[in-house]
């Protein structure tokens, strides 16, 4: 038998749920040496709490995060709490000698997530942020093929993240399920909930963003806050669109909103280059669409007449992460993301390689989701300051 990894989570939300079905899984999929144990699970409610600890089989439940954190018998803190609690219980978890997995986005500034880095870096201990859509197996595809040099010199990054949730003004703010309307909570509006990922994503792929010039819009300006019960005032950007300079040379294109009719998740990416083009669409999650200009075998572009979009269905084995589920032709989901990103994170344990995004690496989006921010309060390009 392996050596234990005994899971501590802290929040018991939509993340709590996505994290704990991956850590379920993991030994049922991948060839880990670690076993994962389901030890404590902790909310501030009691009931909640319980409930949430039954439901998902950990051994115990506690009230107190704190208590969790110095846990002798705890060897992960997994932070699935509202974003304004992560840098307090990140710092403890890596004094404490934690491991740490923490929601995206890192937390709610620049000046709020440098601390965070500081103390894992200090105290040594392995650390991820869960920004799960790199590890969907058509991104990873991406990634592979951008690597290989299939699309060339990139011109062009285009991204999207498109929700209409919070389009009724009644939609209270704060409070549970909803802390992600509460500037205070949350930080950013779609910037960082939504954009971060994207933002993420494109940097993983196609290098560092240098500069951006944003517009954000608040389109409910007052909602009534779930905490205090009075009407207050918005703080969180309802939309942003931003353009990005990649060090690269190449231009970007990003927006984000919760306010786009009809749409859920609409999240899409797309990249030019020189030799082709790369598409994707969560809604279509296991496909990856590939335009080849010209063939990396050959050296020769595609005869004309012939050349067009290629649909590839990512379910084969050779394909990132495909060869730990079904037969090539079945297809996985959106939880399975985080069940991939776990096993690398696991694997990495194993091998001493180090897992991207750690807490340093998820700096970089922090930074420039704040210059996103920034930019759209004052309409000027700003730079990001991100480490190339
Ligand atoms: C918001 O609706 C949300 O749940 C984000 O918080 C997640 O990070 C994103 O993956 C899906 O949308």
């Amino acid at each position: 038998m392996g050596k234990q990894l005994r899971i501590g989570m802290i929040g018991y939300g939509f993340m709590g749920r996505a994290h704990s079905n991956a850590y379920k899984r993991l030994n049922d999929f991948f060839p880990v040496e670690h076993r994962i144990v389901l030890q404590v699970a902790c909310a501030r409610n009691e009931e909640k709490a319980r409930a949430f600890a039954s439901n998902w089989g950990y051994q115990r439940f506690e009230t107190d995060w704190r208590k969790v954190v110095e846990a002798p018998d705890v060897d992960v803190i997994d932070i699935c709490t509202p974003n304004d609690t992560h840098q307090e219980i990140a710092i403890a978890a890596a004094r404490a000698g934690k491991m740490i997995l923490c929601e995206k986005p890192l937390a709610r500034t620049v000046a709020e997530a440098q601390p965070m880095v500081d103390a894992v870096e200090q105290s040594g201990v392995p650390n991820m942020v869960w920004f799960n859509y790199r590890r969907v197996p058509a991104i990873s595809l991406a990634k592979q093929l951008i690597d290989e040099g299939r699309i060339g010199r990139p011109f062009h990054y285009r991204s999207n993240f498109l929700q209409d949730w919070t389009i009724a003004p009644d939609v209270p703010q704060g409070g549970a399920a909803l802390w992600r309307l509460d500037v205070q909570a949350a930080g950013s509006g779609v910037t960082g909930d939504l954009l971060a990922h994207n933002i993420d994503t494109a940097m993983w792929l196609n290098g560092p963003i240098t500069r951006v010039v944003a517009k954000t819009e608040t389109f409910v300006k007052e909602r009534m806050h779930q905490l205090t019960g009075k009407v207050e005032p918005v703080g969180i950007d309802d939309a942003c669109a931003f353009l990005a300079e990649f060090a690269n040379g190449s231009i970007g294109v990003f927006e984000s909103t919760r306010y786009a009719r009809g749409h859920k998740a609409l999240k899409t990416l797309e990249m030019n280059g020189a030799d082709g083009s790369l598409s994707f669409n969560l809604e279509e999650c296991e496909y990856l669409d590939f335009f080849e200009y010209t063939q990396k075998e050959t050296g020769k572009s595609t005869e004309s007449h012939v050349r067009g979009w290629r649909r590839i269905h990512v379910t084969n084995g050779e394909h990132p992460y495909m060869n730990r589920y079904w037969v090539p032709g079945l297809v996985i989901g959106y939880e399975h993301t985080f069940l991939n990103a776990l096993a690398d994170f696991v694997a990495g344990l194993e091998s001493g390689v180090k897992v991207q995004p750690d807490f340093r690496n998820a700096l970089q989006t922090q930074r420039v989701c704040e210059a996103v921010i920034q930019s759209g309060r004052t309409g000027a390009w700003v730079a990001t300051g991100v480490e190339a």
